[in-house]
């Protein structure tokens, strides 16, 4: 039996980077899925290991790591010799920053699924007393006052105005990065790529991909990305067809709406 136990999210954002992680170094592991609409992540148990109540979680023999970037540099170095990182200093560099990133960049996409798709989802199913009583749940006040205002105020929220900053600095830059070299941190294949793949790949299941419309280097990396069979293994394969049609056709309806927020950025 593997010591890597991981807790994780079928759709999350952040468990699907920790599973690439798992399938790109090719690692096995106990798997702990949470249903995050049914609140698992607010089991007192659960609670005991990430007080965030958020997954991904991962325990190594005992060891318990949270935060998926963490994650991921813990895999690599510990479980891969540090293959996926560049040894080069400003190659390092480079990486750490995006894994750094990482936090603002799933903020940014936290936002943009929640004041559209989520926040329909929400609205749709939940009475008022059930939302409330999930955001009441939430133990970061910040965070639950971002999740409110967002189904308030869906993309009028000035959480979107944050995060398509957030994602405009981050494709200027992945961009610039993928016009000198076939991978984020260089000629190698590494963690950077690892680590924001989920990411670009749920604005693309959300039929957000107009904001990359402008960025062929982007839409190339996400090419080979998805041909990589641990794409297929930690994303695709495990979103259920009907769900995927149904994110993407939800997402459309917002995109004359996110476009017009995109282009009037400042
Ligand atoms: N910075 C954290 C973010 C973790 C996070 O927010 N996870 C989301 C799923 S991607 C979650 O568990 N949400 C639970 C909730 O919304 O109640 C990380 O990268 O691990």
């Amino acid at each position: 039996m593997s010591t890597l136990v991981l807790y994780h999210g079928t759709t999350s954002v952040c468990s699907q980077k920790v599973r690439l992680a798992l399938e790109e170094i090719g690692l096995d592991y106990d798997s702990r899925l949470l249903d995050l609409q049914k609140g698992d992540q607010f089991a007192p148990d659960y609670v005991a290991l990430n007080p965030e109540a958020v997954v991904p979680t991962l325990v190594d023999d005992g060891l318990v790591v949270v935060e998926s970037s963490l994650i991921l540099s813990y895999l690599d170095r510990v479980h891969n010799g540090g293959a996926l990182m560049p040894a080069a200093p400003d190659r390092g560099v480079a990486a750490r920053h995006w894994l750094l990133r990482g936090l603002a960049i799933h903020g940014a996409i936290n936002t943009l699924s929640f004041s559209t798709v989520m926040r329909d989802k929400m609205l749709a199913t939940k009475s008022q007393d059930e939302i409330d009583a999930s955001l009441a749940r939430m133990p970061d006040p910040v965070a639950r006052a971002k999740r409110r205002d967002l189904l308030d105020r869906g993309l009028a929220s000035v959480h979107v105005d944050q995060a398509l900053r957030h994602v405009g600095l981050w494709f200027a830059d992945m961009n610039a990065a993928l016009r000198q070299t076939a991978w984020i941190s260089g000629d190698a294949f590494g963690l950077s790529d690892v680590a924001l793949l989920s990411y670009l790949d749920r604005l693309d299941r959300l039929g957000f991909d107009g904001l990359w419309a402008d960025r062929p280097a982007i839409a190339g990396w996400l090419a080979a990305m998805k041909a990589r069979p641990s794409y297929a293994r930690a994303i695709a394969d495990l979103i259920p067809d009907g769900a995927a049609t149904a994110m993407r056709t939800a997402g459309q309806t917002h995109w004359p709406e996110l476009s017009d927020r995109w282009t009037a950025r400042t």
